[in-house]
């Protein structure tokens, strides 16, 4: 009887919501009602509750998108045609519901949001995410777009008729100011909980928790005019107050160290994505990296446990960054997409050149406009960029993200061999990139990776091995050519390939509970290898200071016996004794030795406990590291966006004329051989006698004898790349 009774109440209340859809007032409220709906769902299921953590924080997730939505709609209510009505508020939620759906997708990758500078660079920053590799789908991804069928479906049928009776202008402005209301009120009761939200701007997923997606995207917007114009405001002077902070910052070289890799070469082997949780690992009886870990453990190297990436939005482009100017990637997005093309650089290829004679390369299996690259290469002062254009790259020969590591590193013997000695070369391996899928052929059978119930982690061991095999076998080369004993490599990992959403997976093989999984065994997985090997190094072996990416730089600089205090560098020499150990992250957080701070919590590092009641001294400390931290990335992104560098002339330096370099296949062949003339050569082809060492070069790689093709997997470049290239 009861329960009739209550069919029949839900009955009658869903027939008055079925009438109420039929006028514009109702139509404006489903419209509202869903996109809010799926704002919340996204919150919960694919952003990670936003790491929401009280019951005041709940309230503002979820008032937030209301206001923001009512505003958006209200818009079409001012159209009086019933067409045009119903047309712009279907346009509309589409194009939210596009916009939400695109920032899951992009949270997935990189747990970060979409910024408007992300968007503008897109084609030039990462077409990769286009491949649908990279790009990670939910099986409930449909939801985001399934109202908007059946309201489509429901017009179509006249299920739902539309209204023709307009609303009046007052009646529609009444509609939209009690969205404003809504926004405003929103906006107060989060500057409560979180005073000056919106000037101090924490994260971004702070802004996204307390005002939800569509006001963090319209500040987000006037930030980035505000930086645009911040340039152009830009004075010399400026300039000064960052020697100033860098002068009394300065860490000077270890007398132990310093000098003990002078004139010799120099390779950097950016190791894509790979994480220090790889080195020494063992699965299923089998270590997964072993030419590394023999590196790792070689007393020729010098070798780093806590090392940390500091990448931001721009992750490959900022590593780099990072290792060729000492300076940070920016606040949000790619430095080498957003200024590279015209910033000034006083970067590690012209510095080495210009102090020591260093010839440069760099050498990568992908498009050579990607990520904004030739631009940026061509200020940074290097002589050759040895791209995917140089190499075969089809078939089997490479992925979506390049020519394989094993064949890139072969490849590469015909240019290296060419070049004056010193020289700096820099290889950027791509074979393990997310999402980690590599041939059938070019796996181990004999190395069986995890069951660990993510694909991505199973395969990442596979590809890391892959790796491996290709350092080993390059290394390899390099001593049978006799380019070993005067050569220095450093080798490094740019970034976590292993996102956060994968941490249940990952936390057994760490030896966590998954359960118990904090924010500090995320942070504390952000460690990359850095290993400097460089044979006859006296007093190697594995350094636990902690450091990172900025630090590599001036670490090198000393070990080349070449001193930095000249330069705008924000790292310190890792080996210096005057170094502060702080490892500042780009979104303000930081770790040291002790302690660290995540999201404005401090934790302690030793126990992985929160301190939530710091005694006075220990405030103190937190709070004198914090401004440590905000002051050295502060200076840090005046110079790079400003452009300060182009106000500063160290001594000895000539700005880099990029407009010089031509980086097209035929000119760098002609360019190295005549560099490479027989009488004044310092390259290894004379070195062996002017002949070439290719014989020197054994790989395994399969797909070595294949012929060329007429199709790439490698991806097309974006159309407005082209605008940025020459
Ligand atoms: C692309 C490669 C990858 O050429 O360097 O960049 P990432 O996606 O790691 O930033
Ligand atoms: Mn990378």
């Amino acid at each position: 009887m009861k329960k009739t009774f209550s069919i029949s109440r839900i009955g009658a209340a869903g027939k008055a919501l079925a009438t109420f859809v039929q006028s514009r007032a109702g139509f404006y409220a489903l419209m509202v009602a869903l996109l809010t709906i799926k704002s919340w769902f996204a919150y919960v299921v694919d952003f990670n509750h936003l790491h929401i953590n009280s019951p005041f924080q709940v309230f503002l997730a979820i008032i937030n998108p209301i206001g923001f939505t009512m505003v958006i709609f209200a818009l079409p209510l001012f159209f009086k045609r019933r067409q045009l009505f119903y047309g712009a508020s279907l346009i509309l939620q589409t194009a939210c519901s596009i916009f939400l759906y695109v920032t899951v997708v992009y949270f997935r990758e990189f747990t970060d949001f979409l910024t408007v500078n992300t968007i503008l660079n897109y084609g030039a920053a990462n077409q990769g995410a286009k491949a649908g590799g990279a790009v990670s789908l939910g099986g409930h991804d449909f939801l985001y777009f399934l109202d908007i069928v059946v309201v489509i479906l429901l017009l179509v049928f006249k299920k739902i008729r539309m209204d023709s009776l307009a609303f009046k202008k007052s009646r529609a402005f009444l509609y939209l100011s009690l969205g404003w209301l809504l926004l405003m009120a929103n906006l107060a009761l989060a500057d409560i909980d979180r005073p000056q939200l919106l000037t101090r701007q924490f994260d971004r997923e702070y802004l996204v928790k307390y005002l939800g997606i569509g006001p963090f995207t319209v500040l987000d917007a006037y930030n980035t005019a505000e930086t645009s114009q911040v340039r152009h405001s830009a004075k010399p002077e400026d300039i000064r107050q960052v020697r100033q902070y860098l002068n009394q910052n300065f860490a000077g070289a270890n007398p132990v160290y310093e000098g003990q890799a002078k004139g010799k070469n120099v390779i950097v082997i950016h190791l894509e994505s790979f994480q220090q949780l790889s080195i020494d690992r063992k699965i299923n009886g089998k270590e997964v990296t072993p030419f590394l870990n023999s590196l790792y453990h070689s007393k020729d190297s010098l070798s780093f446990d806590n090392f940390f990436h500091q990448v931001g939005q721009g992750k490959t482009s900022d590593a780099e960054n990072m290792l060729e100017t000492s300076t940070f990637g920016l606040p949000q997005g790619s430095l080498f997409a957003k200024l590279g093309s015209d910033q000034v650089f006083q970067a590690m290829p012209a510095i080495l050149n210009q102090r020591a004679g260093y010839s440069s390369a760099v050498f990568h299996g992908n498009n050579g406009s990607f990520w904004n690259r030739a631009n940026v290469y061509r200020s940074m002062g290097y002589q050759n960029w040895i791209s995917g254009e140089y190499f075969d790259v089809t078939g089997k020969k490479a992925t979506a993200w390049g020519l394989k590591d094993k064949l890139l590193f072969k490849d590469s013997v015909p240019y290296l061999e060419r070049l004056q000695q010193p020289f700096y070369a820099k290889y950027l391996t791509v074979s393990n990139h997310i999402p980690y899928e590599i041939d059938k052929q070019d796996q181990d059978p004999n190395f069986q990776t995890t069951n660990s119930g993510s694909k991505f982690i199973d395969n990442y061991f596979v590809t890391n091995h892959y790796l491996d095999q290709a350092v080993e076998e390059f290394f390899n080369y390099l001593k049978k050519s006799g380019l070993y004993d005067n050569t220095t490599v450093v080798l490094y990992g740019d970034h976590y390939g292993i996102n956060n959403s994968e941490s249940k997976e990952l936390a057994p093989l760490v030896g966590k509970n998954p359960r118990k999984w904090t924010d500090l065994d995320s942070l504390n997985q952000q460690r990359v290898p850095l290993i400097i090997h460089s044979p006859g190094l006296k007093n190697g072996g594995i350094q636990h200071n902690y450091g990172g990416e900025i630090d590599v730089a001036p670490t090198l600089e000393h070990l080349l016996g070449i001193s930095n205090k000249r330069y705008i560098q924000f790292g310190q020499d890792l080996l210096s004794k005057q170094r502060r150990n702080v490892v500042a992250f780009r979104n303000k957080d930081w770790i040291t030795a002790d302690y660290a701070s995540i999201s404005g919590t401090i934790w302690d590092v030793k126990t992985d406990q929160k301190i939530t009641d710091p005694t006075a001294s220990q405030q103190k400390r937190f709070d004198a590291i914090q401004n440590e931290v905000n002051q050295q990335l502060a200076m840090s992104d005046a110079v790079n966006q400003k452009n300060l560098l182009r106000f500063y002339h160290p001594e000895g330096f000539t700005q880099v004329d990029a407009s010089k370099v031509d980086y097209s296949k035929q000119h760098t062949i002609k360019r190295l051989k005549k560099g490479d003339q027989k009488d004044h050569s310092h390259s290894l082809f004379q070195q062996n006698g002017r002949k070439t060492t290719i014989n020197d070069y054994q790989t395994d790689a399969p797909e070595e004898k294949d012929q060329q093709g007429q199709t790439t997997r490698v991806l097309p470049r974006g159309s407005d790349d082209l605008i940025n290239d020459d």
